[in-house]
């Protein structure tokens, strides 16, 4: 049993799809964590936190109990669980749907087209609630792995599974026909942690790094020198967070601009930035954009 001594507990999944992007997370946030492969528990050695290394699956009830006070888990697995907690922020990566998929010898053209078949799937309540929403009657035939294989089997006439890039479902023949669940990673909290004031002032100050740290994602910061008679050509060109940063330089009629931009768009705008008079352009990575 852990002690209750104040610290923040923050479960995340211990081996699995979501794991990387969960420490990278952390430690973008400056937390100083050392995770060894088979710790259930890691203290953080520069904010008040431990890290609970756990099955994702485990995660909802631990944070619903109040046993950890934050969790990082998948929507889908929430939803799933039926658990009440906090959810306090959507973390932009574990991006997948769960999607009913079907064999195209059912020939299914609307959700009603569904009605008496057999759904194989994991997630037996969300696709009841779905299902339900929609009133159609379905067999669901739960089942713990290898969802995909039920048709081929004749377990089942049609699966409800994760789909990410749809490849698996390709290959047992399957075409994702409608979406049960939009789901990625998310932090939740347990309610009691929201409710005591020392909890929560470390919540919310983990909370700004988080943000700042998603805000920084994707962004690169744009440095570069032009005349300043071009100022109004390349703030048109620069797809800038507000206004870009202009600041004279010691060669007379010359200034640098500085700016926030989407990675992607570099490549895109370079060409017309140089046409426009810029040069000595450089980009960077940013770790952090507190707003
Ligand atoms: O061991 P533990 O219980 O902790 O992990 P797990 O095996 O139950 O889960 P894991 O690590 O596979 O996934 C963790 C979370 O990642 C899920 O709950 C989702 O929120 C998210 N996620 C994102 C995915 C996928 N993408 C995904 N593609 N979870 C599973 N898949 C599987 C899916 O089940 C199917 O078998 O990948 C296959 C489909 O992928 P595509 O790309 O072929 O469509
Ligand atoms: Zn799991």
């Amino acid at each position: 049993m852990l002690a209750n001594n104040g610290r923040l507990k923050i479960a995340v999944q211990k081996g699995g799809r979501l794991t990387d992007d969960v420490r990278s997370l952390l430690h973008a946030c400056g937390l100083d964590l050392e995770f060894q492969s088979k710790s259930l528990h890691v203290p953080c050695r520069n904010f008040d936190l431990d890290v609970l290394n756990l099955r994702d699956d485990d995660i909802p009830e631990y944070v619903q109990d109040g046993i950890a006070d934050l969790g990082i888990v998948g929507a889908n697995v929430v939803a799933e669980s039926g658990v009440q907690v906090e959810h306090l922020l959507d973390l932009g990566f574990g991006l997948c749907q769960l999607m009913i998929c079907v064999p195209p010898r059912l020939e299914v053209r609307s959700i009603r087209d569904l009605d008496g078949y057999r759904i194989a799937t994991s997630y037996p309540r969300t696709l009841a609630r779905y299902l339900d929403q929609h009133g159609v009657h379905c067999q669901i035939v739960e089942l713990s792995g290898s969802v995909e294989l039920a048709p081929t089997l004749n377990v089942a006439d049609a699966v409800c599974d994760i789909v990410s890039t749809g490849s698996t479902a390709r290959v047992y023949g399957l075409a994702p026909f409608c979406t049960v669940l939009e789901s990625q990673a998310t932090l939740v909290a347990t309610a009691g942690a929201l409710e005591n004031s020392s909890k929560k002032a470390l919540i919310d100050r983990l909370l700004i790094r988080i943000r700042a740290s998603l805000q920084a994602r994707g962004k690169r910061y744009m440095m570069l020198n032009a005349p300043s008679t071009a100022v109004p050509q390349l703030r048109k060109i620069i797809p800038s967070m507000k206004s870009p940063t202009v600041v004279p330089l010691a060669e007379e009629g010359m200034v640098a601009l500085h700016s926030v931009i989407p990675e992607e768009m570099f490549w895109e705008v370079m060409e017309r930035l140089k046409e426009a008079g810029a040069c000595d352009i450089v980009v960077v990575p940013i770790e952090t954009i507190v707003q």
